[in-house]
C-alpha cells in the first residue's frame, strides 16, 4: 500500500470509527488504486482521495407520521450527497431498521464509483431511513398497511422535497422501497413543488417510467455474468445457478437466468431460503414475484410440489452442484465460509447484484481463485443505469420502447464489463473485476474533480 493510501485510510478510520460498513467500502476501493495514482501523481496533489471519502452533503432529519391508530410515530430519514463531480447526485432510499450513517454511507460511496461506470453523466448519493415496511409499529406480525407507508412516505418527502431536483440529485428504490413507495414520494414531490419533473426514478408506467427499469438490475447483473463467460467461451445453457434474495433484483435475475436456459436451484428472504432440485419453472418464479410484490408475504408460505423450504438459511450451501451465484439480497450475505463451499462445489461464477454482498475474505478466496466474479459496483449497475435513461426519456418527454432500453443496458452492460477489463489489464491484474471497476470508475471521477478544481 502507497503511503498515500495509507495516511488517507488512517485518517477515514480514526473519523469515522463507528462506521464499520462505510470503512469497509472504502478500504475495498482504496486498497486496489495504488497504480493509477502512481500514474497520475495529480490526484494526490489535489487531494482526490480525502475529498472523495467525504461526501459533499450529509442530511438528517426528523419523520414524524401517525399510524393507523392515531399515534405518532418518529423515524430518522437520511440523503447522502456524496458526489456531483460528473452529474447530478443519484441513487436509490432503502428503508429497513438496518439503515443508518454507516450504511448509507457506504452505499453512497459505492454508487459513485457505479454510476461513473454506466458511461452516464450521474453523480453518487444515497438515502432512506430506519423505518420498517415490514412490521406495523403497533401489531406484531402484521406489516405496514399501505396507508400506513404512504403516511410515512408523504412525510419523509415533507423534508426531502427541498433537498432534491431533477437537476440536482435524483432518488430511486432500493430495499423495500418499490414502484408503491416512490408513487407515494411522487405525488407529494409534485404537491410541494408544484412541477412534474423526473425528479425521482422507478416510477410506475403511467407516469413517466421507463420500461425494463424494474428489471433492468437483476437483467443487467445476468448480461454482465455473460460478457465474463463469453470471454471463456462459455454461456449459462444448462449452468446450476443458486440465487439470495427474492426482491427486485433476484427475481429478474432468476427471470433472464431461466430464459438463457440456466437452472435456477434457490432463492431466500429473511425467512429462510427454497431450493428447486429440477430447477425454478417460470410459473413457481411468477408465485413468488406475487408473493413478494402483492400478498408481501414470505417464502415459507410457498407449498408448490418440488419446493423444499429451509428456515433460517440463506442459498449458499444448500445445493451439491453449483456452477454460478448470484448474492442479490443484502451487504456482508456472503463470507469466507460461504465462499469456500462454492469454490469446493463448483462455482466458477459470482455476479454481485446486492451492494457488497460478499465479505473481504470471501472477495479475496474468488480473486485468488481466479473465477469469474463480479463486484456489485460493476454488475448492479444496470439498475441505475436504466434509471439515467428514464432521466433521458422524462427530459425530452419521450417514452423508448421495451426493445430500445433492453439493447441500450444491454449495451451498457457490455461497456461496463469491457472497461473494467481493460483497466484491470492496463495495470497488470488482467481478469481482476475488482481492481478493473475500481480504477475505471475512479478515474472518471477523479479527472472531473481535478478538472473542476478545489471543491
Ligand atoms: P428488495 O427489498 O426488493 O429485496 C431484498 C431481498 O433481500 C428480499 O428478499 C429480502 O427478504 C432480502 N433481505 C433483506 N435483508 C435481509 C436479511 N437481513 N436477511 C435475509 N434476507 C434479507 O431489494 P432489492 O432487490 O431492490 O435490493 C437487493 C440488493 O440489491 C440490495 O443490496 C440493494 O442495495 C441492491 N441493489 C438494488 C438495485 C435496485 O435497482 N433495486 C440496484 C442495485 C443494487 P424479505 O423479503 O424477507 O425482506
Ligand atoms: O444501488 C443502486 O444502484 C440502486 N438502488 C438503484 C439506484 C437508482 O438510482 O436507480
Amino acid at each position: 500500500m502507497s503511503k498515500y493510501v495509507d495516511t488517507v485510510l488512517k485518517e477515514l478510520k480514526a473519523k469515522n470509527a463507528n462506521e464499520p460498513e462505510f470503512i469497509q467500502a472504502a478500504e475495498e476501493v482504496l486498497l486496489t488504486l495504488d497504480p493509477v495514482l502512481k500514474a497520475n501523481p495529480q490526484y494526490e496533489q489535489n487531494a482526490i482521495l480525502e475529498r472523495m471519502v467525504e461526501p459533499e452533503r450529509v442530511i438528517m432529519f426528523r419523520v414524524p407520521w401517525v399510524d393507523d391508530t392515531g399515534k405518532v410515530r418518529v423515524n430518522r430519514g437520511y440523503r447522502i450527497q456524496q458526489n456531483s463531480a460528473i452529474g447530478p447526485y443519484k441513487g436509490g432510499l432503502r428503508f429497513d431498521p438496518s439503515v443508518n450513517l454507516s450504511v448509507l454511507k457506504f452505499l453512497a460511496f459505492e454508487q459513485v464509483f457505479k454510476n461513473s461506470l454506466t458511461t452516464l453523466p450521474m453523480g453518487g448519493g444515497k438515502g432512506g431511513s430506519d423505518f420498517n415496511p415490514k412490521q406495523s409499529p403497533h401489531t406484531p406480525g402484521k406489516r405496514c398497511s399501505d396507508a400506513e407507508v404512504m403516511r410515512f412516505c408523504q412525510s419523509f418527502m415533507t423534508e426531502l422535497f427541498r433537498h432534491i431536483g431533477a437537476d440536482t440529485d435524483v432518488p430511486a428504490g432500493d430495499m423495500n422501497v418499490g414502484g408503491r413507495e416512490i408513487g407515494y414520494l411522487f405525488g407529494q414531490y409534485k404537491r410541494l413543488a408544484n412541477e412534474w419533473t423526473g425528479v425521482l426514478t422507478g416510477k410506475h408506467l403511467s407516469y413517466g417510467g421507463s420500461l425494463i427499469r424494474p428489471e433492468a438490475t437483476g437483467y443487467g447483473d445476468v448480461y454482465f455474468a455473460e460478457n465474463m463467460l463469453a470471454m471463456r467461451k462459455q454461456t449459462f445453457e444448462g449452468k446450476n445457478c443458486v440465487i439470495s434474495g427474492s426482491g427486485n433484483v433476484a427475481t429478474y435475475a432468476a427471470e433472464k437466468l431461466i430464459q438463457l436456459g440456466a437452472k435456477v436451484l434457490t432463492l431466500s428472504d429473511r425467512s429462510g431460503a427454497i431450493v428447486v432440485k429440477d430447477g425454478i419453472t417460470p410459473e413457481l418464479l411468477a408465485e413468488v414475484m406475487e408473493l413478494k410484490n402483492v400478498k408481501r408475504g414470505e417464502l415459507s408460505e410457498i407449498k408448490a410440489k418440488g419446493v423444499q423450504f429451509v428456515a433460517k438459511k440463506n442459498s449458499w450451501q444448500l445445493v451439491d452442484k453449483i456452477d454460478a451465484a448470484f448474492p442479490c439480497a443484502r451487504q456482508n450475505e456472503l463470507d469466507g465460509k460461504d465462499a469456500a463451499y462454492l469454490l469446493k462445489h463448483g462455482c466458477t461464477v459470482v455476479g454481485e447484484g446486492a451492494n457488497m454482498p460478499s465479505t473481504p475474505d470471501a472477495i479475496e478466496a474468488f480473486v485468488k481463485a481466479k473465477i469469474m466474479y463480479s463486484p456489485g459496483k460493476a454488475s448492479n449497475a444496470g439498475g441505475v443505469a436504466t434509471s439515467g435513461l428514464e432521466m433521458s426519456q422524462n427530459s425530452e418527454r419521450l417514452s423508448w420502447s421495451r426493445e430500445e432500453v433492453d439493447a441500450k443496458l444491454k449495451g451498457i452492460m457490455k461497456a461496463i464489463h469491457d472497461n473494467a477489463w481493460e483497466a484491470a489489464a492496463k495495470y497488470g491484474k488482467k481478469g481482476n473485476y475488482v481492481v478493473g471497476a475500481n480504477i475505471a470508475g475512479f478515474t472518471k471521477v477523479a479527472d472531473a474533480m481535478v478538472a473542476q478544481g478545489v471543491c
